[in-house]
């Protein structure tokens, strides 16, 4: 049976989405396109043959036609738009954060513990990228010893937008770090400390954050909006045998005057290409059986997230080190 999809957003991301489900997902049709701006829909349908395009999200989402749903629309209408599709009992693949309030993703899993059912998959695609598995993988086997540390950098050409300031960093870059880095270690933040050097112009400056885990292992975050060379996200995982780090993919280096070189993605959707088909894969395997998928993020995850986030914000404005308080895992997310 083909499960039939419909898009909520339609900008950068809704329209990567609307191309997966498009042309790499078999076994999923792209049935409705959502978007305020129904020509910005009517574009993305046209292109990746949509059956239909809308410009009310509720209605989408209660629509017989509509077994599931990709959220890709603003930040503040993901917590909302997932508790619809919760209580019209649809799965959902909701973009990145949750929320930005810890509490907004305790309204989500509360929705979620009274259907009795997940219906959430968060779109932290990083845990499909093959050097985060990798990662993982070498940890478990016990190759690298003990995990010490986690040295983590997220660095964007620019801004997605004028205004951008260090907390933004913080709350919308950097819970793409918590997440991998939570799901790589299997342990919890404990504290969070936040710096930022200081530039010669009004772009927004580099965020340093240096966190503690549960298990005692340290982990440091530069989230960069405003690197200017290239999209470049690199981890390296120290043990205490031996470190692994993730490479950046390049299939072709050129060797001209005197120098080689790789180039670099302009973004995310590039760089994470796989990653991005292979959990809007597992995510249909979800609508299909309803078993949540093994390496996917739950809004469990999305809450860690929020907290690790809203921490983090803390600590850069107060410039002191926070302390991560989360609540207990309920037994739901086990
Ligand atoms: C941005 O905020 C995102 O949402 C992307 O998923 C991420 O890869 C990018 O680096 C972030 O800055």
């Amino acid at each position: 049976m083909t499960a039939k999809i419909a898009i909520i957003g339609a900008g950068l991301m809704g329209a990567d989405h609307a191309r997966i489900v498009a042309e790499e997902l078999p076994g999923a049709a792209l049935q409705v396109v959502c978007d305020m701006n129904l020509e910005q829909a009517r574009a993305i349908a046209d292109t990746f043959g949509a059956a239909d395009i809308d410009a009310d999200p509720e209605a989408v989402i209660a629509r017989s036609d509509v077994d599931a749903v990709i959220v890709a629309s603003p930040d503040f209408t993901h917590a909302p738009l997932s508790k619809s599709c919760i209580a019209f009992g649809k799965k959902v693949l909701c973009e990145k954060p949750l929320s930005q309030s810890s509490s907004e993703c305790l309204s989500v899993m509360e929705a979620e513990q009274v259907a009795g059912a997940q219906f959430v998959q968060l779109g932290f695609m990083r845990r499909y990228d093959q050097s985060y598995i990798e990662m993982k993988d070498a940890l478990a086997t016990g190759v690298l010893g003990r995990a010490l540390m986690m040295h983590n950098f997220h660095r964007n050409v620019e801004t997605p937008a004028a205004g951008f300031t260090g907390a933004m960093a913080i709350t919308n870059s950097a819970p793409h770090e918590f997440d991998v880095i939570r799901h790589v270690l299997g342990t919890e933040f404990t504290t969070v400390s936040a710096w930022q050097p200081r530039r010669s112009d009004a772009l927004v400056a580099p965020v340093v954050m240096v966190l503690d885990t549960s298990d005692g292992q340290l982990v440091n975050i530069e989230v960069n909006n405003n690197a200017a060379y290239g999209y470049d996200v690199r981890a390296e995982l120290v043990g205490e045998n031996g470190s692994i780090a993730t490479n950046n993919v390049a299939y072709t280096r050129s060797d001209l005057a005197l120098r080689n070189s790789t180039r670099y993605d302009t973004d995310w959707r590039d760089r994470y290409a796989e990653a991005y088909r292979r959990q809007n894969s597992d995510f249909l395997k979800f609508v299909e059986t309803g078993e949540f998928p093994e390496i996917g993020s739950s809004s469990w995850d999305g809450y860690c997230a929020a907290v690790a986030a809203e921490s983090g914000a803390k600590a850069l404005s107060e410039n002191t080190k926070v302390a991560i308080e989360m609540i207990a895992k309920p037994e739901f997310y086990a």
